[in-house]
């Protein structure tokens, strides 16, 4: 090969690899699934990461709010299998696919937001994010979802007994449909999605969520009494699809990691705004609220939920110890 056709080869090799490069970067925008509205804190916090995501490392992502991409079990085998890249998940619908997440589905649980936050952000939250990793999610940061409380269109629950004959829709895991049955309840797992039909239609007589997802799906239009009953405080998890984060280099990895982090930070931050705000609106709607002066019955009546739970995976024994170690 002479010089001049040397060279001519080498910049063939060069523009088909840029081309290539180029084909697989526009390619490469990834698709993050979220189930609320564009202005929720979830969403803030997801669209904080994609922009810090990029301006760090130059990945294009898009985040899909609103639910667009489907419910959330689905959506979480979407993410195990690459389908999807990256997503806020609720750890109340993962358990059935990652039973270590289960334990913070068990009602009472946590003391309080801050007490979330001290076992989460320490090395239990690690351990979970390692149990989500084997099962191809890999959490980058936990944010915030507050505490939930029960809501119907009935009348206001202010003891065990109120509960009897309602009817609540609950997340996806069998934990919450036993914590309603434990209370006298009846209930529905049901998608999101379904949820203000449902009650509008009297399908169900209530859910449970915490003020700005029972503001910002308008529930309280057509289920006027709120009853702070806090039974659960879910942690929410950034996590990003297994398949995704291994065609990343290790340069990548920590920056995507520090954005996360980062987002995670300003997401809590607009969680407490948005709590004030959306109970706020809500009480200005008219909704009843009432606050649940002892707890205990409510409390007791769990002690079957944590014994079925720990009967199925006998290791979450050690993960409820744990827990409720941290000060
Ligand atoms: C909201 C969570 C969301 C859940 C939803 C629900 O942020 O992840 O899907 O509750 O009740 O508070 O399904």
């Amino acid at each position: 090969m002479n010089k001049f056709n040397f060279l001519k080869s080498v910049t063939t090799i060069v523009v088909a690899t840029t081309a290539l490069l180029a084909i697989s970067s526009a390619q490469a925008e990834l698709k993050g699934w979220n189930i609320h509205v564009p202005d929720y804190p979830v969403s803030v916090g997801m669209d904080k990461f994609t922009s810090l995501m990029e301006a760090s490392t130059g990945i294009k992502a898009k985040t899909f709010h609103n639910g667009v991409l489907g419910s959330q079990p689905d959506a979480i085998k979407q993410v195990q299998l690459g389908g999807l890249d990256f997503a806020v998940f609720s750890l109340g619908p993962m358990g059935p696919i990652v039973p270590a997440t289960n334990v913070v589905s068990l009602p009472f649980i946590f003391k309080n937001m801050d007490h979330m936050h001290r076992v989460m952000d320490g090395s239990f939250g690690d351990k979970l994010s390692a149990a989500m990793e084997e099962k191809g999610l890999v959490g980058l940061a936990w944010y915030d979802s507050g505490a939930r409380s029960f809501y119907n269109s009935k009348k206001p629950i202010t003891e065990v007994a109120d509960m009897k004959g309602l009817k609540f829709r609950v997340m996806g895991n069998p934990i919450f449909v036993e914590m309603v049955e434990a209370l006298g309840g009846n209930a529905t797992p049901m998608a999101f999605s379904e949820v203000f039909q449902s009650l509008k239609t009297g399908v169900i007589d209530g859910a449970e969520n915490n003020w700005p997802s029972y503001e910002s799906t308008s529930h309280f239009e057509v289920a006027g009494f709120y009853s702070l009953s806090q039974h659960l405080i879910i942690p929410e998890c950034l996590c990003m699809s297994k398949i995704t984060w291994d065609k990343l280099s290790d340069d990548e990895k920590v920056a995507v990691k520090a954005a996360a982090r980062e987002s995670s930070v300003l997401q809590r931050e607009e969680w407490a705004k948005r709590a004030l705000k959306s109970r706020k609106i809500v009480e200005a709607g008219g909704i009843k609220f009432n606050e649940i002066a002892d707890k205990s019955a409510f409390q007791d009546a769990m002690s079957v939920v944590y014994e079925k739970a720990v009967a199925k995976s006998p290791f979450l024994q050690e993960y409820i110890d744990a827990i409720q170690s941290v000060d």
